[in-house]
């Protein structure tokens, strides 16, 4: 039996939720077009007969400007600490000359895996330069070409990271998914419709706060906070009429339903908190 911690790293939109939900075949992290989704260390476990992996996604690596930011970028270091393996994610599309210095600068005690993600459309000569690019550089043991979006090389993928676990009894009961309670995940999906529906700010300035999650005969109630930091952000989620947290609402409870395979019934209040982003003691409350 094997058994071991693999955890991906990378730039905000790398793809790294996206290669996280491919390499569990469920969707577990939240994912959008935006930089900085991710807010937490995200555990997925895969058990398999003879191996157990418990993989990490967590946030993109960036400079903290805000207490929030600061919480996100321990979340990394505290995966940094506890890898087995480390897979290091790299959108093709992105500055790879950049990525290498934050790869670098990891300082790494781990063997890693680099990965060239959403290279789907990409044309063979820029693939090879990338591979070319990497393939030198200390801290790349080996390098793929993956699509996390198409799940291209992932299988592959798997069958690489198996050869880096250690010998080990599994860390989790085989039908674990993850770590964190089904409430975490509630409030995940609820966000994740926060960076689709809304633009600039918005996304960034919010959080989620689960006030109540009951389980009734017939459905499964939840109360929800939206906390946003000014009442002109708070006027933009509800909408005119309230027609936008409708469909905020609509759209989360779906999601919602689909990873709970039980009916939902979703209520969701917008409250402004200026600068919790910022407090310790309202970050800590909404679980940062
Ligand atoms: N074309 C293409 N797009 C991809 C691929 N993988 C991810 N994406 C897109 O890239 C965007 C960012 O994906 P995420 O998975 O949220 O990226 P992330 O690295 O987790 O981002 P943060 O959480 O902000 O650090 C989304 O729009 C994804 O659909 C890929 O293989 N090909
Ligand atoms: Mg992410």
């Amino acid at each position: 039996m094997k058994a071991g911690f693999v955890n991906i790293f990378g730039k905000p939109n790398a793809g790294k939720s996206t290669l996280l939900n491919a390499l569990m075949g469920e969707k577990l992290a939240i994912v959008s077009r935006k930089v900085q989704t991710t807010r937490h260390r995200i555990k997925g476990i895969l058990t398999a007969k003879d191996y157990q992996i418990i993989f990490s996604d967590t946030p993109g690596i960036i400079e903290p400007r805000y207490k929030l930011h600061e919480k996100m970028m321990l979340a990394v270091k505290n995966s940094l600490e506890d890898a087995d393996l480390a897979l290091l994610l790299v959108d093709i599309y992105d500055d790879w000359e950049e990525n290498d210095r934050m790869f670098s600068a990891l300082s790494l005690k781990v063997p890693a895996i680099v990965l060239i993600n959403k290279t789907e459309k990409v044309d063979e000569q820029k693939k090879t330069d990338a591979v070319e690019f990497f393939r030198k550089k200390h801290y790349c043991q080996e390098i793929a070409l993956i699509s996390a979006l198409k799940k291209k090389g992932i299988d592959e993928l798997l069958e690489k990271i198996k050869h880096y676990l250690p010998e080990g009894e599994p860390f989790f009961p085989g039908d674990d998914l993850t770590d964190l309670p089904t409430k975490f995940f509630c409030g995940e999906m609820i966000r994740e419709k926060v960076f689709e529906l809304f633009e600039d700010e918005i996304p960034y300035q919010t959080a989620i706060y689960i006030q109540e999650f009951k389980e009734k005969t017939r459905l499964i109630k939840i109360r929800a906070d939206i906390i946003v930091q000014r009442e002109s952000q708070k006027a933009i989620i509800l909408g005119e009429r309230g027609k936008m947290i409708k469909e905020l609402g609509t759209e989360a409870r779906k999601d919602i339903e689909k990873f709970l395979d039980h009916k939902v019934f979703l209520e969701l209040f917008v409250k402004v908190r200026a600068n919790w982003r910022e407090n310790e003691t309202l970050l800590k409350e909404y679980g940062y």
